[in-house]
This record gives structure tokens, C-alpha cells and sequence, in this order.
């Protein structure tokens, strides 16, 4: 009797564990297509290359950090990447669409262009997808780059190719071809920081503003790669806020990273710690 109970209890014990299995199986599959309890997300329509503008973004920098490219003691002064991303023409854009983790050692034979060209232009870390947080390039795949296919099949692909449209199509050089140089305090029309664009790239690209000045320029590709125009209605469709507006006149700012470490160096010598201020990136 006793042997028969405890053969009952097992086979039992055997049919939850195998229910559990079939359960999880089935969700991993889910999750493999698209993030727990949404819809695979459709096809993108076209890429937008979005880059920042160092001079705005770093002159609100209130502490420095080793990750953040506006404590480097050269200052940055050239378009930063943002991040390549699928866009729909409707003003929407997927996310997060695989369930695939970010790979340091898949693009480190692209570590030093990364640096210079894609950094994160603050200390905190950014937020991924699947796997909590991690490094400005993580997010950027795990968001954006995950839902590039069928034109980006995989991580190297995606930042090799965001990386050969910011070198084919350099903003700052055609913004300075165009006689818009960066400089503190020049303000130049709108209209003609367009037209510049518009010119020499052969497509519209869209602005994105920060107190009167440049914060993003994006560019807009189709999926042969080719220019073509951004969005403008998304300007003011709410998808860019008011604050995100740009007047009509507007400035390309230059920053100082010295006046930064310093000022930094004297928010941390007043908590004396000893590991935060190894922590500046004074060099
Ligand atoms: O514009 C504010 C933030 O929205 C995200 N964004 C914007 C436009 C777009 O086409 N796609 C898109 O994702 C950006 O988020 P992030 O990549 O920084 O997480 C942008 O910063």
C-alpha cells in the first residue's frame, strides 16, 4: 500500500513538473518574438540616425564620471551618435522587439570609434530591456537595434552600419560648409540650418531643441539606405514636446569640459571621498 502511495505521489509530483515545463516552454517562446504580453511589432518603415549635439547636453553636466563624454578634457566638438532607429511613418516606433542581451565582445573591433563617436554623454547607466541596466550602447541595441530587421540581423551589423552612415553623412562638416560654425552665442535662422541639411544630404532632417539650442539633429534614411526626408509633423504631433521646440532662431553652443572637472572636483572634494574623486576623468 505504502509503495503504491509513494509511486502515486510521484507520478504526480512528474506531471506538475512536466505541466511547469510545457508552460514555461510555451512562454519562452513568446518572449523569444517580442516582450512578455505584447504583439510581434511590425516591420519598421525607415531609419532615422539620430546624433546629439555635445555643446548643448554637456553644459548642463553637474557631475563627471569615466563613462561620460563630456568629462573628457578635449571637448567634443562634433555630432555625437544617439542611436540608429526604426521609425514608422506614422510617427511611431517599435521597441525592444527580441530577446536578445547586448554583447560587448561582439563590437569590440569597434571600441575606439565607439568612444569617440558614440558616447554617452551622461554618468548614469541606461536602461535595456530584458536585462535591467547596462552601458549607452546596450540600450541602444536591446531598443532599437533588435527591431532593425530584416535590414540589421545582428549587433555587429547594427552599429557597423550606424557608424558608416555617421561617417558618409557628416553633419558638422556640412553644417560648416555652410558657413554654421559652432560657436557661443551666434544664432543662426532655422530655415537655413534646414536648407544647409537639406543641400548637401539631399533630404529634410529634423531638429530637436533645447533652450534655443541644438540638442538633436536627425537624419532619415529608407531602408536601401538611401536619404530621405524625416518626419516635420512630429515637431508638433507631440511626439517631440514643447520644450523640444525650436524658435526660429537658434545656437550650436561650444562647452568648456575644464570649467566641468573643475566644478566637479569641488562638489566632491566636499563629500572627501576618497573612491569618488579617483572616479573624475580629469586627464
Ligand atoms: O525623443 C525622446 C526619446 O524618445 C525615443 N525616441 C524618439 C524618437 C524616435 O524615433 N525613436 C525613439 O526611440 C528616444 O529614446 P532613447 O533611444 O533615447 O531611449 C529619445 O531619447
Amino acid at each position: 500500500m505504502a509503495t503504491a502511495a509513494t509511486t502515486t505521489r510521484k507520478a504526480a509530483c512528474l506531471l506538475v513538473v512536466w505541466a511547469l515545463v510545457v508552460v514555461a516552454g510555451g512562454l519562452g517562446s513568446v518572449s523569444a518574438r517580442a516582450p512578455l504580453g505584447r504583439k510581434p511589432q511590425r516591420e519598421f518603415d525607415y531609419f532615422a540616425l539620430s546624433l546629439q549635439w555635445p555643446g548643448t547636453i554637456c553644459a548642463s553636466t553637474r557631475h563627471c564620471c569615466a563613462s561620460n563624454g563630456c568629462c573628457r578634457s578635449e571637448p567634443l566638438q562634433w555630432f555625437t551618435i544617439h542611436g540608429l532607429w526604426p521609425d514608422y511613418d506614422d510617427g511611431t516606433w517599435p521597441a525592444c522587439c527580441r530577446r536578445t542581451q547586448f554583447e560587448m565582445d561582439k563590437i569590440l573591433p569597434l571600441k575606439d570609434m565607439l568612444d569617440k563617436y558614440w558616447p554617452s554623454l551622461y554618468c548614469s547607466s541606461s536602461s535595456t530591456c530584458f536585462s535591467g541596466k547596462g552601458p549607452f550602447w546596450a540600450h541602444e541595441w536591446e531598443k532599437h537595434g533588435t527591431c532593425s530587421a530584416p535590414v540589421v540581423q545582428d549587433e555587429l551589423q547594427y552599429f557597423t552600419m550606424a557608424l558608416d552612415l555617421y561617417f558618409k553623412y557628416n553633419v558638422t562638416e556640412m553644417l560648416s560648409g555652410g558657413g554654421i560654425q559652432i560657436s557661443n552665442g551666434k544664432e543662426y535662422a532655422l530655415s537655413d540650418v534646414i536648407d544647409t541639411i537639406k543641400h548637401a544630404f539631399g533630404g529634410s532632417p529634423q531638429i530637436v531643441c533645447k533652450r534655443g539650442s541644438v540638442e538633436e539633429l536627425r537624419l532619415c534614411f529608407d531602408k536601401e539606405l538611401k536619404p530621405r526626408d524625416c518626419l516635420t509633423t512630429s515637431l508638433t504631433n507631440g511626439s517631440v514636446s514643447r520644450t523640444k521646440h525650436c524658435p526660429q532662431y537658434i545656437t550650436l553652443p561650444k562647452y568648456d569640459p575644464l570649467v566641468l572637472a573643475n566644478s566637479t572636483r569641488e562638489i566632491m572634494t566636499q563629500f572627501d571621498d576618497f573612491q569618488m574623486s579617483a572616479a573624475i576623468y580629469t586627464a
